[in-house]
């Protein structure tokens, strides 16, 4: 039989699935389908641990996984069959309304796109990018301009479905980010979010604390469209999210002798947030805490 777990863990390790919500899903529905195959909590518990951190900084993934365990930990009582049919019914829910929030961010923070903006983006966000299309498909005409997102080049992804979606793109190198901001004004910065911390900073794509320092000293504001379930519960506490280093061939394999590091995320800082875009409503990222509080994800270490 096909071990989806093992397989869905693989597949987020070596980022054929990527983006912090589509990671979060993937395991959910993982998860799905050890409740499908009727596995007992005690074997649920192991596939979610084999989930749980196969990519070390986005929160969505521990989050989704603790959901669907919490669900199942609440319904182990239940007889066999409701046992499998309510925590099924549970799980669904959670994998519908994580790709609903989607829409809903989209819904939110089109409203914030402007006649003739110049919007930049940096790596590929789902999120993000139901923002613009829902902009443009409401007939707001404005312009994109995207990073290449070196190493692994994700903005080419995010190149490719704006164009076609029709939204105006234009690609430039990662290094060319103060320039173009001013010699194309950009209006707005527009990223995704892999966590969000207690304190409103937030851990994105390699690259994004840059962009916010050159937007930030044009007076460009910066917005994150991220959904309530990347916000680290644990980050109440003081655990530290680990930075996943993503290892040398990445970058090159001709440079023999020299050390090369490459981190895949980096943290912005809350003072160069000016708005969080989230299926909620927008709030500031002073806000973080207070919508901590309003989680349903558990908090491991409480
Ligand atoms: C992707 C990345 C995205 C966030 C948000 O990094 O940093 O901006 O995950 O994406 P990687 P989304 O390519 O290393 O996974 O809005 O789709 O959840």
């Amino acid at each position: 039989m096909k071990d989806v777990v093992s397989k869905t863990a693989r597949d987020i390790k070596s980022m054929k699935v990527r983006g912090a919500l589509d990671i979060a899903v993937a395991a959910a529905e993982a998860l799905r389908n050890s409740v499908a195959l009727g596995k007992t909590p005690k074997d649920l518990a192991k596939d979610g641990a084999k989930l749980k951190y196969a990519r070390p900084t986005a929160v969505s993934l521990p989050n989704a996984v603790n959901y669907v365990l919490e669900v199942v930990e609440e319904n182990k009582n239940l007889a066999k069959s409701d046992f499998k049919k309510k925590n099924l019914e549970q799980i669904d829910s959670f994998i519908s309304e994580q790709k609903n929030s989607i829409a809903r961010i989209a819904e939110i923070g089109s409203r914030l796109i402007e006649k003739n903006d110049t919007i930049l983006t940096h790596c590929q966000s789902d999120t993000v990018e139901g923002i613009f299309i829902k902009a443009w498909k409401d007939g707001v005409k404005f312009d994109v301009v995207c990073t290449e997102t070196r190493p692994r080049h994700q903005g080419y992804l995010t190149a490719k479905i704006l164009k076609k979606n029709k939204v105006p793109v234009t690609l430039i190198i990662d290094s060319a980010v103060n320039h173009m901001l001013k010699k194309l004004e950009v209006d707005k910065v527009f990223v995704g979010a892999d966590a969000v911390l207690a304190n409103g900073d937030v851990i994105n794509k390699i690259g994004t604390s840059q962009v916010a320092v050159c937007a930030n000293s044009m007076e460009i504001e910066l917005i994150v469209a991220t959904q309530s379930i990347k916000f680290s519960p644990e980050s109440v506490y003081g655990k530290v999210i680990e930075i996943e280093d993503r290892g040398s061939k990445e970058i090159t394999s001709e440079l023999k002798g020299v050390r090369i590091l490459n981190p895949a995320f980096d943290v912005t800082p809350a003072h160069h947030i000016s708005k969080i875009i989230t299926e909620h409503g927008i709030i500031p990222p002073a806000a973080a805490y207070q919508m901590l509080r309003h989680f349903k994800y558990k908090i491991e270490n409480e």
